[in-house]
C-alpha cells in the first residue's frame, strides 16, 4: 500500500513539459500507484475533474478522473489509457484546465468514446464515456501527447486567452 497521498504543485503554460509526449508506462509499482493517489488528492484539492501526470510534471501515461457528483464520486485511475473507438456523432461542452489558470471555451470533440486501460491491479478495463466524461477523457489523454484544449480554438481564441493567462501571471508574480 503505498503512503498518504501527497499534494503536488501544477504546472502552468507555457511549461514546456505540457508540449512533450509522455512516455507509456511499463511496469505498474508502488511508484505509479503512489503518483496515482497523489494526482487524485491534487485533483481533489483544486478542484478539478482530471489530472494528467505531465501537468505534475511527470512524463508517464497516467491520468485520474472523476465527473461524479459531489456525493457520489467516481474515481478513475488509468495507466497507458487508448481511445478504442468514437463516435461520428460531435458535441460541443465548455472546457477549462487547470494548467491554463480561469480561463474556458467551448470544445467540439467526439460526443462517445470507448477507452481501453489498465488499472492499478494491472487488469485491462474499458469505459465507454459520454458527456462530460467523455470531455474529461479526450482532455487528459491530450495531455499525455502534448495537447492542451486551446488547440482546438481558432488561432484567435487560442492567442487571447494565452495572452490573459501570461498577463495574469505576470501580476501575480510582480505582487510576491
Ligand atoms: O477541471 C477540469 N474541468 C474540465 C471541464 C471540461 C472538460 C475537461 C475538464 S478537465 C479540467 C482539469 C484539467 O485540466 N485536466 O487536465
Ligand atoms: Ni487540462
Amino acid at each position: 500500500m503505498p503512503a498518504t497521498a501527497k499534494l503536488v504543485p501544477i504546472v502552468k503554460v507555457p511549461d514546456p513539459v505540457l508540449r512533450e509526449t509522455a512516455k507509456p508506462v511499463t511496469e505498474i509499482t508502488d511508484g505509479i500507484r503512489q503518483l496515482l493517489d497523489d494526482m487524485a488528492a491534487t485533483m481533489y484539492d483544486a478542484p478539478g475533474i482530471g489530472l494528467a501526470a505531465p501537468q505534475v510534471n511527470v512524463g508517464q501515461r497516467v491520468i485520474v478522473m472523476d465527473c461524479g457528483k459531489d456525493d457520489a464520486p467516481e474515481l478513475f485511475k488509468m495507466i497507458n489509457p487508448e481511445i478504442i473507438r468514437e463516435s461520428d456523432a460531435r458535441a460541443i461542452l465548455e472546457e477549462g484546465c487547470l494548467s491554463i489558470p480561469d480561463q474556458t471555451a467551448d470544445v467540439e470533440r467526439p460526443a462517445e468514446v470507448e477507452v481501453r486501460y489498465l488499472d492499478e491491479a494491472g487488469e485491462m478495463q474499458s469505459l465507454v464515456a459520454s458527456g462530460l466524461l467523455a470531455a474529461c477523457v479526450q482532455h487528459e489523454i491530450d495531455h499525455l501527447n502534448g495537447v492542451l484544449f486551446i488547440d482546438h480554438i481558432s488561432r484567435l481564441k487560442r492567442d487571447m486567452i494565452l495572452r490573459r493567462v501570461m498577463k495574469e501571471m505576470r501580476q501575480t508574480t510582480s505582487r510576491n
